[in-house]
């Protein structure tokens, strides 16, 4: 084992849990801090400075899922700190002490499996998931895993950082995977959310054209400073479908990338889509799609689930906000406001995202 050199690692800390399903949050300031001596290999402690609130963690907290997560729960996928302990025997570490890295919502896989081997890391057996099947960032100190922890780029600031580790890696991977090319048409149910405004700005930066759909002043405003060129308030829409393809050429986008919690964003898509359209899964509420098996056929269309991103697709989301062309919008506030973060989440309330500052460093 090596701890970093001058730190103490504290035997207690803050952390946000949920005991059980449907029990309230609490936010516990004599959490046990895993030492480094009980690191196994391959795992690292990180003090964490910063995290975002995504939609999922709220899913979580709910029991929103089919997949159980596991109690006591502490939520988070959205985290960057500084390693100052890693486990003993663990060859070959692509990080090491004192490193400031991202831990991201797939924490570690396997790396051997056929999954793994092909792309896929997110779909392997063995897969661990921050904040829902392993402890996660909303507490002062994790455990996470040499192979997967995803470096932060000098040039960027933590906070600036955290939501990328979700919110932009998906939405980057989500575009490319929507095969769309320069100039292309992308509709964005939900561009006014964490993952909405950033595939916003990632698509702009990929050179696409972009319809944003979300609801309310706040979110209008937030998009079209963000470079949207198409505004549609979905809930004052007369008729939501004809209004996305008048504004794209009459035939409907190339392609509907959906980060809407609700299956209404789902539907639509199939009818606005453009002939050869792709329509890019990525909000997951726990509903049908309601796709037309017509519709979907006669206009040849691709339907496409995108799952986060790859140790290699986090690390270009994050070089691409590095180079300035991608930035997180939020509002920063501390660990004791999760709870209330996640009634603002719920009622659809925040225009891009909510960072929570852990510790300062
Ligand atoms: O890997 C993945 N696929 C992945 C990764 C991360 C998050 C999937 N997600 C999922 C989350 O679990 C959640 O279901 O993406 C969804 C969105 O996460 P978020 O961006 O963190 O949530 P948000 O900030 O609440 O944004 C959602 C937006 O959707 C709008 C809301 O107004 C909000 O701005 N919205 C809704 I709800 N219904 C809409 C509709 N019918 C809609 N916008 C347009 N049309
Ligand atoms: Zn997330």
């Amino acid at each position: 084992m090596s701890t970093l050199e001058g730190f103490t690692i504290p035997k207690t800390q803050t952390a946000a849990v949920v005991k059980e399903l449907g029990a309230p949050l609490e936010i516990e300031k004599s959490h046990p801090v895993k030492q480094a001596a009980d690191l196994k290999p391959g795992e690292c402690l990180v003090h964490i400075s910063h995290t975002g609130v995504c939609h999922t963690d709220l899913h979580a907290k709910e029991g929103d899922w089919p997949v159980p997560s596991v109690h006591p729960l502490i939520g988070g996928h959205e985290g960057v700190g500084t390693i100052v302990a890693i486990g003993e025997n663990t060859p070959n570490s692509p990080v090491k002490l004192g490193d400031r890295v991202g831990i991201k919502w797939m924490a570690d896989s396997c790396l051997n499996c056929e999954f793994c081997r092909r792309g896929f890391e997110m779909n392997c057996p063995e897969v661990k998931l921050s904040g829902y099947t392993v402890d996660g960032t909303f507490s002062e100190y994790v455990v996470s895993y040499t192979n997967h922890v995803t470096p932060i780029p000098a040039n960027l600031e933590s906070a600036a950082a955290a939501s990328i580790l979700c919110a932009g890696v998906t939405t980057y991977k989500a575009l490319k995977v929507s095969n769309t090319k320069v100039g292309d048409w992308v509709a964005l149910p939900g561009a006014g959310g964490g993952l909405g405004h950033l595939a916003v700005q990632y698509a702009k930066a990929m050179g696409l054209k972009v319809i944003a759909i979300d609801t309310g002043a706040a979110k209008e405003k937030l998009v079209k400073s963000l470079g949207a060129d198409v505004w549609i308030d979905f809930k004052t829409s007369k008729d939501i479908v004809a209004d996305i393809q008048a504004a794209s050429d009459g035939l409907g986008p190339h392609a509907a990338l959906v980060t809407a919690a609700s299956q209404t964003g789902y539907t639509q898509a199939i009818s606005y889509l453009r002939k050869g359209g792709t329509l890019v899964c990525v909000g997951m509420p726990d509903a049908e799609m309601g796709a037309n098996v017509f519709w979907t056929v006669f206009k040849s269309i691709r339907i496409q689930g995108s799952y986060v991103g790859t140790r290699q697709d986090a690390i270009e989301s994050l070089d691409i906000a590095a180079a300035g062309k991608v930035k997180v919008i939020y509002e920063q506030k501390g660990l004791d406001a999760l709870k209330s973060v996640y009634e603002d989440l719920e009622a659809g309330k925040i225009a891009g995202r909510v960072i929570l500052e852990v510790s300062k460093q």
